[in-house]
């Protein structure tokens, strides 16, 4: 396993903080390719739970080097509270390297993230207001600030004065802000450089060396396939490539390279913010997945929309990310009903569609199409092997699997690290 990726194959929250945990204490570095501080990963070891947001997960392993890549966007002041927290706890944390062309979120990136989200009022994307999308607008718009450039004062405060320009217009004019000058956000910024600095590297460089010298690198996305910006519920979506092909453009390592992509994918699906969800429940039982399954933003706090598990999604996050494995998790939240529907097909006005519709309006109006699989009672959350699991439990994971298209290689029955059934 040289090279693995592992990410979400559904709306997010799937539980990839546990799996690239479970996987990073068996590779050398581990490698964080998109998204920034909007993402929450939950890593629960012996009892004790670890929320991390712009840090990969793997910095809880001992031994790994954890690496925020070139597609990153950073918020250095959460990375510094993120750390001194790690560091409180005992974590050894000094082997973190961070590419300088990751881009920074600059301050006037979360207030305009913010305020354009009230401004859309209906329309809005239910963003976490981390200033995310604007910090990848400049990106590509070519106005973004760098890691590196945060040493040279000079380049620095011409390329805040660059960005601002257009900003304040906006800020001033339609949202009746004041102005942001190029002196405090420079100020801001320049106070991380010197701690940042240290940790600074080319990380393409240094993962293309680690590879070719035969050790193991794990790249985790934040967020999900179907909050990808290109293969998503677009515009219902983040900033960033969340599939498995932003693991290449996030990290400076080729395609050829990747051997494992492992998506990682719940037994039921959530979704957190605006934007469509064909099997999301509005009654009593979407309140129960919710609290049977802790389902509230680990970043944020939102109660998370919840529904049935969708093949549909399944298969189109294995066609689309190419995926060699599912890990299926929170199999354990699901104990106690009698039956369990799963949606095997979209009905849109009349018409069955098997794949995820190519027109956006389609899928907003897809009505789900459900086969229902009995449920079981039994408490599975201590079963380790497959065979412990009960009957009913174990035709769910087979179902899944064979409408999936994709072998689940390993089943999550609690949040704890040895809660895990392996499989292949
Ligand atoms: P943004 O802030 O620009 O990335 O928001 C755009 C959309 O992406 C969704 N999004 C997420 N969805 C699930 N989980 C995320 N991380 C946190 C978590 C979220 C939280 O782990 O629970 O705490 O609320 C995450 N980050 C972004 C977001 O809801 C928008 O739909
Ligand atoms: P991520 O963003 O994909 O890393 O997922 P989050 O950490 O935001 O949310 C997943 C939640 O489910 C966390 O609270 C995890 O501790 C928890 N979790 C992960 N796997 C399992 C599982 O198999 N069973 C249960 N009950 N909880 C799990
Ligand atoms: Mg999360």
């Amino acid at each position: 396993m040289p090279a693995v990726v592992v990410l979400g194959a559904q709306w997010g929250d799937e539980g990839k903080g546990k799996a690239t945990d479970q996987l990073g204490s068996r590779v050398d570095y581990v490698v964080k390719f998109n998204g920034g501080n909007n993402a929450g990963h939950t890593v629960v070891i012996d009892g004790e739970k670890y929320a991390l947001h712009l840090l990969p997960s793997g910095i809880l392993s001992p031994g790994v080097t954890p690496v925020i890549g070139n597609g990153v966007v950073i918020d250095l002041a959460v990375l510094f509270t993120e750390l001194d927290a790690l560091v409180q706890r005992g974590v050894d944390v000094s082997r973190l390297l961070v590419s300088g062309n990751a881009h920074l979120i600059a301050p006037y990136n979360r207030t305009i993230d913010k305020v354009t989200e009230r401004f859309l009022g209906k329309r809005r994307i239910g963003t976490t207001g981390r200033g995310i999308g604007p910090t990848y607008a400049d990106k590509i718009s070519r106005v973004g600030v760098r890691v590196q450039d945060l040493f040279d004062e000079k380049i620095l405060a011409q390329k805040v004065e660059g960005a601002l320009d257009q900003k304040n217009h906006l800020l001033v004019k339609v949202y009746n802000r004041r102005a942001i000058t190029v002196e405090e956000t420079v100020e801001e910024l320049l106070s991380f450089a010197d701690r940042v600095r240290p940790m600074v590297c080319d990380t393409g460089l240094v993962l293309n060396q680690a590879l070719d010298a035969g050790k193991t690198v794990l790249f985790e996305a934040g967020q999900a396939t179907m909050l990808d910006v290109d293969h998503g519920t677009y515009p219902f979506v983040t900033s960033s490539s969340a599939t498995a092909g932003g693991a290449c453009t996030g990290s400076g390592v080729g395609p050829t390279r990747i051997d494992r992509v492992v998506g990682v994918i719940k037994a039921y699906t959530t979704r957190v913010g605006e934007g469509p969800f064909p099997t999301e429940l509005l009654d009593e039982t979407g309140q129960w997945l919710r609290e049977a399954g802790g389902e509230y933003g680990t970043t944020t706090g939102r109660p998370r929309r919840c529904g049935w598990y969708d093949a549909v999604i399944a298969r189109y996050a294995t066609r689309v990310n190419g995926l060699t494995d599912l890990v299926l998790t929170k199999l354990d939240t699901l104990t106690g009903l009698e039956r369990i529907p799963v949606c095997v097909g979209y009905d849109v006005g009349g018409r069955r569609l098997d794949e995820m519709p190519e027109n956006q309006s389609d899928f907003h109006h897809a009505l789900p199409v459900y086969e229902e699989l009995d449920g079981w009672s039994e408490d599975i959350s201590g079963c380790r092997r497959f065979e412990d699991l009960p009957a009913a439990a174990q035709r769910y994971v087979l179902a899944l699997e064979e409408m999936s298209g994709t072998r689940m290689s390993a089943i999550g029955v609690g949040p704890g690290r040895e809660a895990t059934i392996v499989r292949h």
